[in-house]
């Protein structure tokens, strides 16, 4: 989504509000937050706020679909009593469905804004580390007992990172995007570590790895902490919750947080205490949920995550910045080159994070 297409949501965003059921007329309605895919505003109705969002339907070709995904998990969770986890619930339409068309077919929905929390923009220390892990292990139990074909496929292909590659390779064999030397030098490191882009797949088809619901998403921006108690309450941005690996997660959620380069505003590189304060963590919360096959594989999925979105920033960039939101031109190839700057260093840090990985889950890595 472009910046001409936000304005646009902004524009008709107001008038969408008045079609849900507020128990009060809402005041102000403002753009909010700063994720790359739906136009998402915070809506003040007196002293109650919500979530309007916009789904991206060039992302999420059939939105409904996250929307009966969202019921699915709402209703799962709400039927497993008190479960540490909070997630946004929808307000329904005022004709009872649980979002609202536009006159040029976009589709909205609202959602309660979950009070007293904050969002981090990084993580100073490790017991915000522990709790991320902490979130992230109590969703992975919580929904270990909802089947997978409950859900609905919202993004086929998504995580899928030999898929990215082979739309990578296409996009830039065929795209007249001047090569400047920083791009060039991109597309070598991407090219230089195409034999690792299968491994969970090929995994995956052989049957070794049991497919699972995910959240598919959980970046630090994705995850909300009390203000008071500083605790993870809460997992927002559910819309690619779906069937997938466990890895997608792990790996995402620790290429997010661990990156401390980002937050010091250099390159980046991959924290070895925030990763073993957020495995530890998840591993205490899960407590044997992970098969062997599984834990063989974390290292792999830890390396294979920033690669796979370093070619979906790579390949938008040489699309024109179609899907994910960019202020300016370029700024896609900065953040595949950053993600391919982590996997270098995840690289050198292999026997460490190896080892992290067999002391945290006690079982299924060799430190070589
Ligand atoms: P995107 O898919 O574009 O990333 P998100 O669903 O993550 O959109 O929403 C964007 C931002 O809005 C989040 O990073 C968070 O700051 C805020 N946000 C979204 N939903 C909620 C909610 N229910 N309560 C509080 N803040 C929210
Ligand atoms: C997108 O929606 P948001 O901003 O939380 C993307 C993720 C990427 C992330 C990179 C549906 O997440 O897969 O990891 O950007 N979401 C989708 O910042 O593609
Ligand atoms: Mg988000």
């Amino acid at each position: 989504m472009n910046e001409y297409e936000l304005r646009n949501a902004a524009a008709v965003a107001s008038g969408i509000v008045d079609r849900f059921a507020l128990p009060r007329p809402a005041g102000s309605v403002e753009p909010y937050g700063s994720g790359l895919i739906n136009a998402t505003f915070l809506v003040t109705a007196e002293d109650a706020r919500y979530i309007l969002q916009r789904i991206n339907q060039l992302v999420f070709p059939e939105p409904e679909r996250i929307i009966s995904n969202l019921s699915v998990l709402g209703g799962h969770l709400a039927a497993g009593g008190a479960s540490g986890l909070r997630i946004p619930a929808l307000i329904p339409a005022r004709d009872g469905l649980l979002f609202v068309r536009d006159g040029e077919g976009g589709l909205w929905r609202l959602m309660e804004f979950i009070p007293n929390t904050r969002g981090l923009a990084h993580i100073d220390d490790p017991e915000q580390a522990r709790e991320v892990g902490r979130i992230l292990g109590r969703f992975h139990v919580l929904v270990s007992d909802l089947p997978v074909d409950r859900l609905a496929v919202v993004l086929p292909g998504f995580h899928v990172a030999p898929g990215y590659l082979e739309r990578f390779e296409q996009v830039s064999a065929t795209c007249a995007t001047a090569r400047s030397e920083a791009l060039s030098q991109a597309i070598a490191c991407v090219t230089a570590r195409r034999a690792h882009v299968d491994v969970l797949e090929t995994a995956r088809r052989g049957g070794h790895l049991p497919v699972r619901v995910i959240h598919g998403d959980p970046k630090l921006d994705n995850i909300l902490f009390d203000r008071a108690t500083s605790r993870a309450v809460s997992l927002i941005d559910l819309d690619t919750v779906q069937a997938g690996l466990v890895h997608y997660d792990i790996g995402d959620c620790l290429r997010s947080c661990c990156n401390r380069g980002k937050s010091a505003g250099a390159g980046a590189s991959f924290d070895l205490d925030l990763c073993r304060a957020i495995l530890g963590a998840y591993a205490d919360e899960t407590e044997g949920l992970l098969d062997t096959a599984e834990i063989e594989l974390l290292f792999d999925a830890i390396r294979l995550i920033p690669f796979e979105l370093a070619l979906r920033f790579l390949t938008d960039h040489l699309e024109g910045d179609r899907y994910f939101r960019v202020t300016e031109r370029g700024q896609n190839l900065r953040k595949a080159r950053v993600q391919l700057t982590l996997v270098e260093d995840i690289e050198g840090k292999e026997p460490e994070i190896r080892s992290i990985i067999a002391a945290c889950f006690g079982r299924g890595e060799i430190v070589p």
